[in-house]
């Protein structure tokens, strides 16, 4: 069986999705802030398979509007649970492939979707990748304007690895900027290069209003030369891997 195959009868069985959560932690304060919701397959007899074995084969099938929903559904039962025992939560943001992003009418259904759920769109962030605006820039700001204006919030990821103007960032409705994850990894090098962008990233990105994450942060060391900059979250195997929804509801518990 190939995985495709195995992918697709997964989800016409809709049984075998577990969401991961990864806390992003405030640099300052060390609060716990938000969290990350990272999708992984319960596979039968390969155990949990990360997303970076299934996601990009779900975009090249199709598969990935069905799995992009499935996961949604995983997501709100999570918040929802988080919400029925009392828990304070804190906004989860959830990635978008590109595909579910050009849907048409994203903005109302997803919006519609939350509501039913009687889930705050302002405790939603969608991450989405410069490259996905790419070439389609001004349809793609109108679906950013419509998410916004329905209360969600957006945030770049990846962010300083496309090929977008820094020239947009001035007027996309975002609410937050990760800085990817090479440019930390490289911090440990002593790369002046990586450090001069990490630094011209942040304050720009902050000047503009946008929360400054750094994505990847593995070392202390990295954490300690993260302080020089205009970095306010951090989200990284250093702070906390990600973690089942059972794990992340005692993380809520030990904050509030
Ligand atoms: O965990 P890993 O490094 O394998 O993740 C690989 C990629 O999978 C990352 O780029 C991440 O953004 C993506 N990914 C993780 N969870 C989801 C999800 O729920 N939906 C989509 N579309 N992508 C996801
Ligand atoms: O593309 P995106 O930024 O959504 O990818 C998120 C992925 O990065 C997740 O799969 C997550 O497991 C992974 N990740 C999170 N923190 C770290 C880290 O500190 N180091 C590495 N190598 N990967 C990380
Ligand atoms: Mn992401
Ligand atoms: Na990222």
């Amino acid at each position: 069986l190939s995985l495709e195959t195995e992918l697709r009868d997964m989800l016409e069985r809709g049984d075998g999705l577990v969401m991961h959560y990864q806390p992003l932690f405030s640099r300052d304060s060390g609060q716990l802030k938000s969290a990350e919701a990272l999708v992984r397959w319960q596979h039968p007899v390969r155990g949990l398979i990360p997303p970076g074995e299934f996601i990009p084969l779900a975009e090249r099938s199709g598969l990935i509007l069905p799995l992009g929903e499935q996961i949604l559904d995983r997501v709100i039962s999570d918040i929802t649970r988080w919400q029925n025992e009392g828990q304070a939560p804190v906004p989860v943001a959830i990635n978008l492939s590109a595909a579910q992003f050009w849907q048409a009418g994203f903005a109302d259904d997803i919006a519609d979707r939350f509501s039913a759920a009687g889930i705050p769109p302002e405790l939603i962030i969608f991450e989405l990748t410069e490259s996905m605006l790419l070439n389609k820039h001004d349809q793609g700001m109108a679906i950013l304007t419509a998410l916004n204006e329905r209360g969600f919030r957006i945030a770049l990821d990846d962010f300083g690895t496309g090929y977008s103007s820094l020239n947009y960032l001035q007027n996309i409705p975002a609410h937050s900027l990760k800085i990817d994850r090479s440019f930390i990894v490289a911090l440990d090098n002593n790369t002046r290069g990586s450090r001069a962008i990490i630094a011209a990233i942040a304050s720009l990105a902050r000047e503009l209003g946008l929360i400054v994450v750094a994505e990847g942060v593995e070392t202390q060391k990295q954490w300690d030369q993260l302080g020089e900059y205009a970095i306010d979250l951090i989200q990284g195997f250093y702070t906390a891997r990600p973690m089942t929804a059972d794990a992340f509801t005692t993380l809520l518990n030990t904050q509030h």
